[in-house]
């Protein structure tokens, strides 16, 4: 839907920039009289129906309720016009002087009242039929961190199964105006979350540090993800495809660089896909117990440093000082192994080093803290193997 919406707005700030050529003072007025004059059409500025059960009741309330709201604006209107024009002064109008009538105050108390009960009705319907995560095909849980989401593929148990983390797939020089913009931009992602079609999902949305939003406008579904707290939202999707959308609460700096993609996949490539995926988390959990020679550590290490590092400390590990530092050489990456790793694992609080324990696993932490120990003409002549980063782990809890 951010597309259509993109699209829309486009619309309107050009209708809204032509009007405002034209007439200074009325931009507004000059849309109503294009939506009149059919150059746009009401659909492009109305609400979209999405494409799930709950987006669609939605849209009817919305436009049950703004019918609702033409038809009392249209009578109230009237008749105020029509009094106003009937007894007018011209006509010799004389003024009723009565005071107080009870049977009118109770009929415009009770009118009203009547109409929200009437609109309660069906808004009250679809919240309930929004919270009813209950009986669910399969879950998952969304985490916000500052600024990428990680999905969490939970089996019957709720245990994960595997989890994996959704980046801004954006280039840098987009964002920069040094290169042009691309379809997507701002709303792709290096992996998408993926679900089958047909299904419904449960989602259990948290954060990992401030208040984030998960919202798919398509699904008609938005829910706070807030550090400490498990809120949940479903969906069945019945149509495969892309699905954009993006974090909707202000979550710091980069909160416009968090975008969510959701693939709808058909059920059967679905399930193959998720096979494939299980499988691979299994040879993950092997490796954990597995030892590596030191090239095999360096290869690994200068995949995951390139990915994860390199864009702070750079790719010749020379950082960007003071507020990256060099790694080439440095105090750390040189000195005692366990603070090394206490700095990859935990961050640095109040720096822009992240906490990179619940980012990467036991054997990739292993590879990237040998690959810098041995990078770069840093030579400590130790090895990291997987075991010891986990027992570095468990020594802190
Ligand atoms: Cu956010």
């Amino acid at each position: 839907m951010a597309r259509v919406s993109e699209v829309r707005n486009n619309k309107i700030e050009q209708m809204i920039g032509e009007g405002v050529k034209k007439n200074r003072r009325l931009p507004l007025p000059w849309l109503g009289v294009m939506l009149s004059a059919g150059t746009v059409t009401a659909d492009e500025l109305n609400m979209t129906p999405g494409v799930t059960e709950i987006s669609r009741s939605i849209y009817d309330l919305h436009m049950l309720i703004f019918w609702v709201c033409v038809v009392i604006g249209a009578v109230v209107f009237s008749a105020m016009f029509w009094s106003l024009f009937q007894h007018r002064k011209s006509r010799g109008a004389v003024p009723a002087l009565f005071h107080e009538s009870t049977r009118l105050e109770v009929v415009w108390t009770l009118a009203p009242a009547l109409i929200l009960i009437v609109m309660a009705f069906p808004a009250t319907k679809t919240l309930i039929a929004m919270y009813d995560t209950g009986g669910e095909d399969m879950a998952v849980e969304v985490r916000g961190y500052q600024w990428k989401w990680q999905y969490k593929y939970l089996d019957d148990d709720y245990n994960a199964t595997f989890d994996f983390f959704s980046n801004l797939s954006t280039p840098r020089d987009q964002i920069e105006n040094r290169s042009e913009k691309s379809e997507h931009y701002l709303l792709e992602v290096d992996e998408p979350l993926r679900i089958p079609a047909n299904r419904k999902v449960r989602f259990l949305i948290t954060s990992e540090d401030v208040i984030h939003s998960w919202w798919v406008p398509e699904f008609g579904i938005k829910r706070d993800a807030v550090p400490g707290i498990l809120n949940d939202l479903w969906t069945i999707v019945e149509e495969p495809g892309i699905y954009r959308g993006q974090c909707a609460e202000l979550c710091g700096l980069d909160h416009g660089f968090m975008p969510v993609v959701v693939e709808v996949m058909e059920e059967s490539a679905y399930d193959a896909w998720f096979a494939q995926r299980v499988i691979a988390a299994q040879a993950r959990r092997e490796a954990l117990s597995k030892v590596f020679s030191a090239e095999e550590l360096m290869v690994e290490g200068e995949r995951i440093y390139g990915s994860f590092c390199a864009s702070c400390h750079q790719p010749d590990g020379k950082g960007i000082p003071p507020v990256f530092p060099a790694l080439k050489g440095s105090a750390i990456a040189t000195g005692v192994r366990s603070e090394h790793l206490d700095v990859i694992v935990n961050g640095r609080p109040g720096t822009s080093m992240n906490a990179f324990g619940n980012q990467l696993d036991a054997a990739e932490i292993a590879a990237v803290t040998h690959y810098e120990r041995h990078a770069w003409g840093n030579n400590t002549g130790d090895i990291t193997q997987p075991r010891d980063v986990v027992e570095f782990m468990s020594g802190q809890e």
